[in-house]
Order: structure tokens, then sequence, then C-alpha cells
């Protein structure tokens, strides 16, 4: 593969959007793994409904309605500071295991984050984590006003990094994302996160049914370049 530069998907690839269930949990004691996953699951939706709709709002305010939405849907009271320790998570969401070393690894590339998350989201959370040095630039969906997998989207990354679409890897573990970056022209690597280990034997966990609704890879006609196990091989791929 000849490749110029290497782009990350954020939520779900680089930093772990599940690492908000703790919170969610000591909050709502019992009922923190079914908001985890409802709220994520409506998140992305209401990002796919709205850019149908051409309409944008930032990902912030998403993030907040499907909260909202999460909270209602499951019968809950939450007072404004609660929702707003909620989603302070999304500021402080952990990076995966195995995402610093992965990016040390790739030190001599042109690293950059195209996100979904708003500007202020974005920067918060590569400093939090300490990983903003990694960039050469962090990009989000807010200056096209349309969220993956438009076009739109994905096009700001050759506006940012001057490098043809075709020299472009992208990295994301979010299925719809594979399929939409395919789609524009990037290469793909897919980071597969979990799916498809069949149906468990026991109840059907809300964890169980996100993994298997947003883990496997979709099947739309895009094939991903190379399908990862972990962040990790990454570095392999473009050695
Ligand atoms: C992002 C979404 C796909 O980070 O999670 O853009």
């Amino acid at each position: 593969m000849r490749i110029g530069a290497l782009v990350f998907d954020a939520y779900g690839t680089l930093y772990d959007t599940q690492s908000v269930q703790d919170v969610a949990e000591q909050l709502f004691p019992g009922k923190g793994e079914a908001l985890t996953q409802i709220w994520r699951l409506k998140q992305l939706e209401y990002s796919w409904l709205l850019t149908c709709m051409e309409r944008y709002e930032d990902f912030w305010e998403l993030t907040r309605r499907s909260l909202d939405y999460a909270v209602e849907t499951l019968g809950l009271r939450a007072e404004a500071d609660t929702l707003e320790r909620l989603m302070e998570r999304y500021l402080h969401l952990a990076p995966y295991a195995e995402t610093r070393e992965a990016l040390q690894a790739l030190a001599a590339w042109p690293l950059a984050i195209l996100s979904n998350g708003s500007r202020a989201m974005l920067e918060g959370l590569v400093r939090n984590s300490r990983l903003a040095d990694r960039f050469q630039a962090v990009i989000s969906v807010d200056e096209a006003r349309a969220f993956k997998p438009s076009r739109r989207a994905y096009a700001l990354v050759e506006r940012h990094l001057k490098t043809p679409k075709e020299e472009i890897l992208f990295v994301t573990s979010n299925a719809f994302d594979a399929a939409g970056a395919k789609h524009f022209g990037f290469k793909v690597g897919w980071v597969r996160r979990g799916a498809g280990a069949g149906a468990p034997a026991g109840a059907f966990s809300p964890t169980v049914l996100f993994r298997h609704l947003r883990g496997g890879a979709d099947r739309l006609g895009y094939e991903a370049d190379a399908r990862l196990g972990s962040l990790l091989e990454v570095a392999g791929l473009v050695a």
C-alpha cells in the first residue's frame, strides 16, 4: 500500500465510548449498562438523521440529545448536574489499552484524527488523554457541517493534510465509517472490536446487543483493505 498519511476515527477507535459506563452505573445503579448502549446507539443515529435532513447541530448537542433520550426511555430521572457529569465523561473517555503504544509505533508518519466530535470535544479529549502532540491535525466535521459518512466530512482530510485520498490510510472500528471511507476513496483499515463471537448462550445483555449491531462489518458492498485485530497491527500495514 502506498500511504502518505494515516487518519484515525476517534470514538470507538482510539477512545472507548464504553468507558462512560462506570459513571453511568454509579449514577444509575443497575441501569448503567443499558444507558451506555442506548446513548451511543442513539447518538450516531441522530448524526445520520440530521445529515440526511441536510441539517447540522454539533456532536456535543447530539450527545446531549441522545443522553436525554436514553434517560427518558429507561424511565430514569436526572438532575441537570447528573447529566453534566455524564456529558463530562465524553471529554475524558479512556483511550483503548493499545492506543498510546500504537500511535508511538507510528510516530514517523503524519497522523491525524477525523471525527464527528465538535472541535471543542476533540480538543478536550486529546488534551485530557495527553495525546495531542501525536497528531498533525485534529479535524472536526464541524467544518463541513455534515457527519460521517457524508463525503463532505471525509473531504476535509485532503484539505488539511494536502495528501490525495488514495494515499490516506483511514483507520476506524466503526463499520459504517469503514464503508463510508471506502466509498469516499480512502484506503481503509477496519479494527474489529469484539464482534462475530456468535450468539451468547445466556441472556443477550445490552452490551452484547451493541457489539452485534456495531461490531460487525456492514454488508453494504464496501470491503476494508485490511481487517485488524487491534490498533497495534496498523504499523505492520504501513511498514
Ligand atoms: C467519530 C464517530 C464515528 O469519532 O464515533 O467520528
